[in-house]
Formats: structure tokens, sequence, C-alpha cells
């Protein structure tokens, strides 16, 4: 069974998730180490994000290469988002029912570690299966089955995505064990897509790997990593980087989000 999830009516219009749906969250993310909510963000505002994003990619001139990014397997490219325009804006990262969640899953002081995107190009074949990061306690295999997620990553499709263009593939129940099976076979493999307003998140141990694009067109999504305030991150190269300017624009209560980006420019000032 997928780990799923869509807010009910009477969710939406209170702007929050009912205690017990919120508890159901936190059962299927710990069980099968990731989550996926269909109705989380409006399309009138992913459209606008999708837009802005596509317009920053620099293709190649036949379009079957991207020259902006890097390219992390067969035709995918991950490229690194900056944060201003549509990007700085609580619509995106502040979403009260994700942020409920992150909360749930992360405790109460989650920071918004990174934000990119990760493009498949058409003709992309599937991934190799991988984890955002190790262990923390590779020498102690008993306690990655017993310790919670310290870090996420959160997956917003910027068109519809489907079984054609690119669903992430996912080995639920992955995350819970060290060292992991590398043919997967013990995990039960879940194709996770969804339309324009869904979102997905998954632990950073779960593995996963990008499904092949049979479609005609870019499959972008978009991704936010929300991490403990203690964990670094030193696998990924795009770590967020807030200018004074994009910081001033953030309301306050939200600062606590940023806490590390903010830091980190103070120290690298100096
Ligand atoms: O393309 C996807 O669906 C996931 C990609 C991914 O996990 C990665 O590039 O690290």
């Amino acid at each position: 069974m997928e780990s799923k999830l869509i807010i009910s009516e009477a969710e939406l219009s209170q702007g929050k998730w009912h205690e017990n749906t919120l508890k159901m969250a936190r059962h299927l993310f710990r069980v099968h180490g990731y989550l996926n909510v269909q109705n989380l963000y409006p399309k009138e505002y992913l459209r606008t994000v999708c837009d802005s994003y596509m317009q920053q990619l620099e293709f190649s001139e036949d379009r079957t290469e991207l020259k902006s990014g890097t390219m992390v397997s067969h035709k995918r490219y991950i490229t690194p988002i900056k944060f201003e325009g549509v990007f700085n804006d609580v619509r995106l990262w502040a979403n009260p029912f994700l942020l409920q969640l992150m909360k749930q899953f992360l405790g109460p002081n989650p920071i918004l570690g990174s934000l990119g995107a990760v493009t498949s190009l058409s003709g992309a074949m599937d991934q190799h299966p991988h984890a955002d990061y190790f262990p923390l306690f590779e020498e102690s295999p008993e306690a990655v089955s017993m310790l919670p997620p310290y870090a996420i990553t959160v997956a917003v499709p910027l068109i519809d995505i489907d079984l054609l263009n690119g669903p992430t593939k996912v080995w639920a129940g992955s995350q819970h064990v060290y060292p992991v099976e590398t043919a997967m076979s013990s995990y039960a493999k879940h194709l996770v897509c969804g339309p324009l307003g869904s979102c997905y998140m998954w632990d950073y141990r779960t593995f996963h790997a990008g499904g092949s694009n049979h479609s005609d067109e870019p499959r972008p999504l978009l991704y936010m990593a929300y991490t403990r305030r203690w964990f670094n991150d030193f696998l990924n190269p795009d770590l967020l980087d807030i200018s004074p300017e994009e910081y001033e624009k953030i309301p306050q209560e939200f600062h606590p989000l940023f806490q590390k980006a903010a830091v980190r420019r103070l120290v690298c000032r100096k």
C-alpha cells in the first residue's frame, strides 16, 4: 500500500491537519520512510514557480542536454535554485501543512537546508538506487533501525508527474536497515508520483531513484531539504544561500527556519 494522504476539505478550510491525521502521517512516514500528499500546494502558484524555473534552464541546441546544473545520472540534472523571486515565498517553504509535518517528523525546530530541482529530460533512463546521506552511526547498524529521521527531502512536482514521465521509485522501509541489501529485493518498491499541487517527502536514509522519462518533455521536480538544526549535509553542494536583501523579505516568524543560512553568511563575511 502506498504511503499517501489527501488533505480533507475540513482540514483545508481550517488550514491545518486534524490531530488524528497527523498521527497517521507520522506512523506512515516512520514505517515506510516516505509520504505522498496529493493536494498540498495551490496549482496556480506552482505554475508560476515552474515557469520561473524553466526559464532559468539552459538547453543544448537540440534540447537533448542541459547546460545548467550537474548531471547525476543519464539525462537527469540537479540545478541549485537562487533563493529569490517566486522561490522566496512563504507559500513554498512555509506551507502550514508542510511545516506541521516537518515538526512532527523532525521535532519542533526544523531548518530549511537546501533548495534545488532535479530535471529528467525526455529519454532519461532509470537512476541507480541511492540514499541522500549515510546513516549517522555507521559503526552501530542496530541504531539505524531505532533512530528517528534527521533530514528529509521534500519533492514538489512542477508539472503533473506520472508513470510515463518519471515517478520516483522508493524502497519502503529501507531507511531502517544498514547496511542495506543492495539488490533492494527485500523492500517493497513504490512508484511515487502525483499531480501538480502534490508533494512527496522521504527520509534521507530511504533508498530511492528517479524513474525513466518516456515522455517527450522534461520532468522538473523541485526539492527542499528540511533538517534538524544540528545536522550538516556535507554531500550536497546546494546549501541554501540567502542574500541579506532576500533575508529581509522573510517574515520574522519564519526566521528560525533560516537560522543556519543566516549564521553561515555571518561567518563567511568575517
Ligand atoms: O528524479 C527523481 O525522481 C529523484 C532524483 C534523485 O533522487 C537524485 O537525483 O538524487
